[in-house]
């Protein structure tokens, strides 16, 4: 281990917990009312996956024979039991997302589907219960699919105005229960998987850069707005964003790939440029200019990204990234929608992303110079394969691969970065994002379910179980 990763305290209340996404974990999707969403019509992995996140609209009108977030781990009907194995590890916080198409099922509805808030009402009710402070990720990868249909997605402005009456309920009906919002899981996948980040079928465009960008920048109008309107409701919610962090390394000390990392690491902070500083970047600007993309926007947005930055900065960290100017240059990794070389000093999961710890003190040093806003850890951990043992689920890797990157968060804690909390992500295990196979799995919870949807769905506390609570109820100090 690297010898500037060493322990550190954390600051008194300092928010331990985890955290999932309602199309991850939910299930019964067509329970209560919901509506379908993109994720609904995705096969996992080995049936197509890749192909139908490129062409969503062929993968609506084709019959596949297992859908992964159909019954996902049937969080919707467990959320007692698994609330409750949280609050034994001693959560303090819970970091799940609310699925939009449950509370407005096309999308533009005006009035929203009670049953489908019943069901938050209840999850809310089961964290605070037990002590545990909700995070709620208002749009977590599952625009309704109808406004993909109808509307083309983010790219169609009306989109603002359907996230904004959702966003509405959702303030009114909690501003008394939940105080930390995030407005858009991963604001930046947008430009990487457009189906996920914004209900995009760029297969049916003609210029897809262009509706990307535009899309993106109404989520920024439509994250901006929600501020203020949360704001209105109660100025006690704290607002934060949400990006797919981590720093892109050069290959080499040659200027020119110092230079395309920073390009790289550019592309991703505009996001937050625009969130937290209250405007489009100088760089970004020519970057559409040399693109030919030209952004729509009306007279009033600068001024409202101007006014509404965020309270904080959230992200999730798994890996860090390398790139270098010579396209020949490098072996690229794989498995990650992020593309990255092969760094020679990194391990690797059973996935190929690369291990690294110190590149979470890095990047959170880089956020926090970058924005003086206090940050939140809201996604890291080790998707890995879990063998079921005579003595239980030895995850050790996890373990080791939590220690280090929490330990490296302590450093930049003391380094001086204002940290709010860290939620481990897929605290119990859960359909993965990128393959939607359960054998990817993140959580100190085992669910009994495998890649073909067999399994009991029962639930077994792993060897991380204990370890991660001996971490909590020390904040930190017992790694
Ligand atoms: C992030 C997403 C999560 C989650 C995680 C791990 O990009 O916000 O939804 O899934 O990545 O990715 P995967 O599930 O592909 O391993």
């Amino acid at each position: 281990m690297n010898k500037l990763i060493k322990k550190q305290r954390f600051p008194e209340g300092f928010l331990w917990g985890g955290a999932v996404a309602a199309n991850q974990c939910e299930g019964a999707y067509l329970e209560g009312g919901k509506g379908l969403t993109p994720v609904d019509i995705l096969p996992d992995a080995k049936h197509g996956r890749q192909d139908a996140l490129k062409h969503p609209t062929k993968a609506m009108n084709t019959e596949y024979d297992f859908y992964p977030s159909h019954e996902s781990i049937d969080f919707y009907h467990r959320y007692k039991e698994d609330i409750a194995l949280f609050a034994e590890m001693g959560f303090k916080v819970f970091r799940f997302s609310i699925c939009w198409a449950r509370i407005f099922p096309k999308g533009d509805e005006t009035l929203p589907n009670e049953q489908g808030l019943e069901f938050y009402d209840r999850v809310i009710e089961e964290c605070l219960k037990h002590n545990i402070e909700p995070l709620v990720t208002i749009n977590h990868f599952d625009t309704p699919l109808y406004l993909m249909t109808k509307y083309g997605g983010w790219k169609n402005r009306n989109l603002i105005d359907f996230y904004l009456a959702y966003c509405e309920v959702l303030f009114k009906r909690y501003q008394k229960k939940v105080k930390y919002w995030l407005t858009f899981n991963e604001i930046n996948m947008i430009l990487h998987l457009p189906l996920l980040g914004g209900a995009i079928d760029t297969s049916l465009s003609n210029e897809p850069n262009q509706d990307i960008y535009q899309g993106s920048h109404h989520q920024l109008v439509a994250s901006a707005m929600a501020t203020k309107r949360a704001r209105e409701i109660n100025p006690k919610m704290q607002i934060g964003c949400m990006l797919a962090g981590a720093s892109t390394y050069p290959l080499t000390c040659n200027p020119e790939d110092v230079f395309a990392a920073q390009e790289a690491n550019r592309k991703n902070y505009f996001f937050i440029d625009v969130q937290s500083r209250g405007a489009y970047p100088s760089y970004l600007n020519r970057y559409f200019e040399e693109n030919n993309i030209h952004l729509q926007m009306e007279s009033e947005d600068k001024n409202i990204l101007k006014e509404n930055t965020v309270d904080f900065i959230s992200f999730s960290y798994y890996s860090s990234r390398l790139t270098s100017a010579d396209p020949e240059a490098g072996e690229q990794t794989s498995g990650n929608v992020f593309k990255s070389l092969k760094n020679p000093y990194l391990e690797r999961s059973d996935w190929g992303w690369q291990i690294d710890p110190l590149g979470l003190r890095i990047t959170m040093n880089d956020l926090y110079d970058r924005y003086q806003k206090p940050l939140f850890v809201v996604e890291n951990g080790l998707g890995a394969f879990d063998q079921i043992e005579e003595q239980g689920i030895i995850d050790d890797g996890r373990i080791h691969y939590l220690q280090a990157h929490i330990n490296a968060m302590g450093e930049a804690i003391a380094d001086g970065v204002e940290c709010l909390g860290y939620t481990a992500w897929g605290c119990i295990d859960l359909v993965s994002a990128s393959t939607g196979e359960m054998s990817k799995r993140y959580g100190f919870i085992y669910v009994d379910k495998d890649d073909e949807g067999k399994g009991t769905l029962n639930r077994k506390k792993k060897k991380s179980f204990d370890w991660y609570k001996k971490v909590i109820a020390s904040n930190g100090d017992d790694l």
